[in-house]
């Protein structure tokens, strides 16, 4: 494997080949993408870049070795002890080491996203890797990506790239096809974000939910305003994703941009613009914030009526 560093341009993973442009989608992939707001791409991360991303995520976890608190980079599980230790996530992935920065900018997967957000993309958020380890990987809870990030126009899109095979029995992630097209649930609860839909208090039938399985090297791509979620995974195998959000670099975070630099320098591919292009969409701000902070478990903690038994 090699990497190249400068300070102008993000690391690489090297390629198999150079045949990004076969990673282009279909068109009957970006109509998948637009009428039920998800695609799956399988084969998309090569044999030598899987191999390293599970290497430095296996490394990273090993550092919860001996430690009783999260980290800013490990989310802890409530099970876990410094001899037994168990890592739930790991926050802000591309800040905690610079594969996970190179993978950020994979051309296979910047070629996939160019169809479906423009040549212009810009990553958001250092990222997680949610790892749901065998035995019992905590549930996610219902949510859409968009009540947590709400943007100018919703070119924004969340990537899971799978470490493992995710099938029925290791906890796949579940999404309900074209909830993209509809409203912006409320993911509050006593008043407060807590980044999960009370499906029951919404009235959201989930039961069309589709769990969407493929092969380590494979990712996902879903549309932020769709709502899904995953159940604990009870197998005997992990079931490790790295998500990244994508958007279009003329699609700005409502909240605001405190950073203009940090903002501008996550640009994967393109050129920035100070134009946001702005679109009618459905907005619920996730204010006030919730109480627990550090990551999505931490926030759903505040759901009354969860969905998924943990
Ligand atoms: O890990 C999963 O199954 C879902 C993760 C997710 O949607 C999130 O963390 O926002």
């Amino acid at each position: 494997m090699v990497w190249f560093f400068s300070t102008n341009t993000p690391p690489q993973v090297a390629l198999r080949s150079n045949n990004e442009d076969s990673f282009l989608l279909t068109e009957r992939q970006v109509e998948q993408y637009n009428t039920e707001g998800y695609v799956v791409l399988e084969n998309v991360i090569d044999e030598d870049a899987l191999a390293q991303l599970r290497q430095v995520t296996d490394e990273l976890v090993a550092k919860a070795h001996g430690i009783t608190e999260h980290t800013s980079t490990l989310d802890l599980d409530p099970s876990h002890t410094p001899d037994e230790p168990l890592v739930r996530r790991i926050k802000h992935p591309y800040f905690a080491h610079p594969f996970y920065q190179a993978i950020a900018a994979y051309p296979p997967i910047m070629a996939a996203l160019s169809t479906l957000i423009g040549d212009d993309i810009r990553l958001r958020t250092g990222g997680k890797i949610n790892l749901k380890l065998a035995g019992d990987g905590a549930a996610v809870e219902w949510h859409q990506d968009w009540a947590f990030y709400p943007h100018t126009n919703q070119d924004v899109l969340a990537v899971g790239m799978l470490l493992d095979d995710m099938r029925t029995d290791n906890g796949p992630l579940l999404v309900l096809p074209g909830s993209h097209k509809g409203p912006i649930y409320d993911h509050h609860s006593d008043g407060v974000f807590c980044g999960a839909i009370d499906v029951k208090r919404e009235g959201l039938d989930v039961s069309q939910a589709r769990e969407l399985h493929g092969s380590a090297g494979t990712i996902t791509v879903h549309h932020a305003r769709l709502v899904h979620g995953s159940a604990v995974n009870h197998s005997t195998r992990a079931r490790r994703i790295l998500f990244y959000v994508y958007a279009s670099c003329d699609a700005w975070p409502l909240m605001g941009v405190s950073d203009l630099d940090e903002f501008d320098g996550m640009i994967m591919q393109g050129a920035t613009t100070l134009r946001p292009r702005m679109e009618q969409v459905p907005v619920r701000m996730p204010l006030p914030a919730a109480p627990n902070q550090g990551s999505i478990y931490e926030n759903q903690r505040m759901l009354k009526n969860k969905h998924f038994r943990t």
